[in-house]
């Protein structure tokens, strides 16, 4: 079509104006002047999302122009927060819309703040998710997430009596103004059934699938705003709806209640984001959700692909599918299924063309987080899958064979089906297979996945195996979260940082520099009054910004070891209040996390934190030098207020069990200075900073590995020994931190002091609390604490996630920038 595809839209602060008003009006109803909050803030968000809209429409178009491959990342997870700041800053919108909202008698943090988070995920690794679709767009490169489109995503926290109360998270509502439904793009799925043997017009083994079910999904677009929102990428996520098909099939029947019923359960597919952070063995309703994302998301891939070729050879030089880590992981049987099955390619080819497309990130090592499903369950629901499965299981296991003649022990471990009873699917043996690029999110991790994860497929294919260390969006984490330390960085280095962090080196001088530190602690200072007032509101504890603050925040889980800072905590509240020894400086100690609602260690670490902080809080010999502080609901909008106010961030999992880490980088970024443990990419980060601008404790991993198949760790002996840790433990085992609820915390003491102990909290105790002493002592020291913050601001820049893409696209993709073409740099349409 020849002429102008759209109406032209206005930028600038008039028509911005114009737009909101327009939308208050005509989108939402309500006169201008009578307008709410909310009500500003929906009409600003649908003047947003037409703009994204337009530029979505745009980028979409330059794609199809050049013909480039795509990426598509396929996970369950992803964890946005808010949309509505970043966005304005992106399409460089800010301080226009800010102008207009004042016209409106109110103002743009107001309005921003009317947002709720879009919580679709758990923590790391659905945030790394969003991270990553920033960096994509930012990078101008076709990069689009495929996702669920949960009704409910992560539970809210609210803490009763220092207990966590879960809350169902009803985002939906807002949803509307975020997202566009593509009604047009809707696909149906099938699942259970069964095969029947038959044979083709040659005579040749042909299985039919029959008799599955149908479910619809439903894809409902977000727009991703690239810095400078020229490029504009979309997440789509899938919403299961009732197949119509299939009503009309039980319709004709006559069955008419079976049908509704059916209608309820095909909903129930999307309706809930499970709150584990690792997976729930065994729940079928789960494996559905991820072949249903897995079902959609190739349909698309596939429809997509067909539009510009015939055939499936260009497929791999297309299309690059990455799985976040094993969830997505039947994407390699379902694409196996629908070139074999659907388009008739021959099995060797489908396979060669499956494995050049796909690649897998591993996310973890922890066992329990390993995904394994029953084959009985797999027959059930995905019959035709399963055969997929096993012929390429049978294929795997000849070339075994050929390689380690009469190596059984080999074979039993690398084949993608576990001997029973129950046998069962391992999701990361399929992946692993399937996939052309296996890579680990630091180095520590990626050498752990080679060495004892999967030595004998390293073994197999050491080319295979890569590590791709994550990394942080600085648009959200410093833009957004921390707008005076960036416009501080601006001041001193220049613009054009933001796209290119490693430019914060250019900082490094003004370490050095008493004014630059000066107005440095003066930000710092600020961001602590900001979130005084946000810990108040939440949970009417005072913090002193003029103490320091020392932050953990993450999920609540045993290998993080939240205890150990607990631990810490009390050994520095018996020095003052039995020894006399006061700290260096007055201290909050900062928490904030949720634990899954099933994982009863967790949720007595959360008492735990509370009870141990009222104990202090009643105790007039300490509570003016020492506080602990636990935020409720964390969530991404938290961490933004929360991360540029920490003086320390703790980062002290037990070494080898931390695959990465990303909040450890967000708070480097903000100037925090960290106390942490050799493990992830925390080892990579004391690198980057400089040995010297870090607190490093604790066993390294090789050292904990030692001991561990050894048999040496002896934490009873430890207890035995070292008089101040058998106070620690001991006051645990009293009523101390229970006054109330004797007995409360009795277990801590058996589960610290057993030989068993899988984390190691006594063994790393006294080097942390040591390192805590040290770190507490520097603060005191303005300039040398300025000094060192600010060269980890400087030299953080390694860990922006537009790095960790571009070695994606490089090295794993085979990605290429497609820029915005001039007529649309200078604005002109078509
Ligand atoms: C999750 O958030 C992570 C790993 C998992 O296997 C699952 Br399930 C959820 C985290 C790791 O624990 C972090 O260390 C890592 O930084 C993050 O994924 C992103 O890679």
């Amino acid at each position: 079509m020849e002429g102008e595809l759209y109406v032209r839209l206005g930028y600038t602060m008039d028509a911005l104006y114009r737009s909101i008003t327009r939308h208050l009006a005509y989108s939402l109803g309500v006169v201008p002047t009578q307008a709410s909050k909310r009500d500003i803030y929906l009409a600003l968000s649908y003047s947003v999302r037409d703009r994204l809209l337009e530029k979505m429409l745009k980028t979409n178009q330059r794609y199809e122009d050049s013909g480039a491959k795509r990426l598509y990342y396929l996970s369950m997870e992803f964890l946005i927060g808010r949309s509505l700041a970043n966005n304005l800053r992106a399409m460089k919108i800010y301080d226009q819309v800010a102008e207009a909202l004042e016209l409106l008698g109110t103002d743009v943090e107001t309005i921003c703040d009317q947002e709720r988070d879009a919580a679709l995920g758990n923590g790391g690794l659905g945030r790394l998710a969003a991270c990553f679709l920033d960096s994509m767009a930012s990078l101008d490169m076709p990069g689009f997430g495929y996702g669920l489109h949960y009704d409910y995503g992560l539970f809210e926290q609210d803490i009763s009596n220092g207990y966590q109360r879960e809350k169902p998270d009803s985002w939906i509502s807002e949803a509307p103004a975020l997202q566009v439904e593509r009604a047009d793009a809707a696909c149906i799925v099938p699942m259970y059934g069964r095969i029947e043997e038959t044979k083709d017009k040659w005579g040749r083994h042909n299985p039919l699938w029959l008799g599955w079910n149908l479910v619809t999904g439903v894809p409902y677009d977000i727009p991703i705003a690239g810095y400078g929102g020229l490029t504009v990428n979309r997440l789509r996520l899938f919403a299961a709806r009732p197949s119509t098909e299939f009503d009309i099939k039980i319709f004709n029947e006559g069955d008419y209640l079976r049908a509704v019923e059916q209608k309820i359960e095909s909903e129930k597919i999307s309706k809930i984001l499970y709150p584990k952070d690792s997976y729930e063995a065994g729940r079928e309703l789960r494996l559905i959700q991820e072949y249903f994302l897995v079902a959609c998301s190739l349909n698309d891939i596939v429809r997509t692909y067909e539009k510009d070729y015939s055939d499936y050879n260009k497929f791999p030089e297309k299309v690059a599918i990455q799985l976040n880590d094993t969830h997505p992981a039947l994407a390699v049987a379902e694409l196996m299924r629908i070139l074999v099955d659907q388009k008739w390619v021959p099995w060797e080819r489908a396979w060669d063309i499956t494995n050049r497309t796909i690649a897998y990130t591993n996310h973890t090592l922890l066992p329990e987080a390993l995904e394994k499903w029953p084959e009985s369950l797999l027959a059930r629901l995905l019959p035709r899958h399963l055969q997929f499965i096993y012929d390429i299981n049978q294929q795997f296991l000849d070339r075994v064979v050929t390689l380690w003649p009469g190596d059984v022990d080999r074979m039993r471990n690398m084949s993608i089906v576990e001997e029973g009873p129950p046998r069962q699917v391992r999701m990361a043996n399929l992946a692993i297979v399937g996939a052309h690029s296996v890579n680990g999110v630091s180095a520590l991790h990626t050498d752990l996945i080679k060495k004892s994860l999967a030595p004998n497929f390293f073994e197999m294919w050491p080319e295979r195996f890569n590590n791709k260390t994550n990394g942080i969006t600085p648009r959200r984490w410093l833009c957004v979260a921390n707008p005076n330390l960036h416009d501080l960085i601006e001041d001193a280095i220049g613009p054009g940082f933001v796209t290119d962090l490693e430019r914060l080196r250019e900082l490094e001088p003004f370490a050095e520099d008493p004014v630059f530190c000066e107005k440095f602690l003066q930000v710092k200072h600020g961001n602590k009054e900001r979130l005084k007032d946000v810990i108040f509101n939440t949970t009417v504890v005072e913090v002193d910004p003029a103490s320091l603050f020392d932050v953990q925040v993450k999920r609540i889980h045993e290998y993080k070891r939240q205890l150990m800072n607990v631990l810490g905590i009390i050994w520095e509240y018996l020095a003052l209040t039995e020894d006399g020894v006061e700290p260096a400086n007055p201290k909050t100690f900062i928490f904030a996390g949720k634990a899954a609602p099933g994982y009863w260690a967790a949720k007595q670490l959360i008492k735990l934190i509370h009870n141990v902080g009222n104990t202090i809080e009643d105790d007039p010999k300490a509570r003016d030098f020492l506080k602990v502080a636990f935020a409720p609901n964390f969530r991404v909008t938290l961490a933004e207020q929360i991360i540029p106010a920490a003086d320390i961030s703790q980062q002290i999992s037990t070494a080898g069990f931390e695959a990465s880490g990303t909040g450890n980088m967000k708070f480097a970024l903000n100037g925090a200075l960290t106390i942490g443990t050799m493990d992830g990419a925390n080892i990579e980060i004391s690198q980057k900073v400089g040995r010297e601008n870090i607190y490093i404790c604790g066993l390294t991993a090789y050292e904990i590995e030692k001991m561990k198949r050894a048999g040496s760790y002896k934490p009873k002996a430890m207890y035995d020994k070292h008089p101040m840790i058998k106070r620690v433990v001991d006051s645990l085992a009293s009523d101390r931190f229970c006054p109330r609820e004797s007995g409360l915390f009795a277990w801590l003491k058996d589960y610290l002091l057993a030989d068993n102990e899988m984390f190691f909290h006594l063994a790393d105790l006294e080097s942390y609390v040591k390192t805590r002493e040290l770190s507490t002592k520097e603060y005191v020291d303005k300039t040398l604490w300025a000094k060192k913050a600010i060269l980890n601001v400087a030299r953080v820049g390694h860990f922006s996630s537009d790095r960790t893409i571009r070695q994606y696209a490089d090295e794993i993709w085979d990605l290429v920038p497609i820029p915005p073409t001039e007529a649309e740099k200078s604005g002109k349409l078509k």
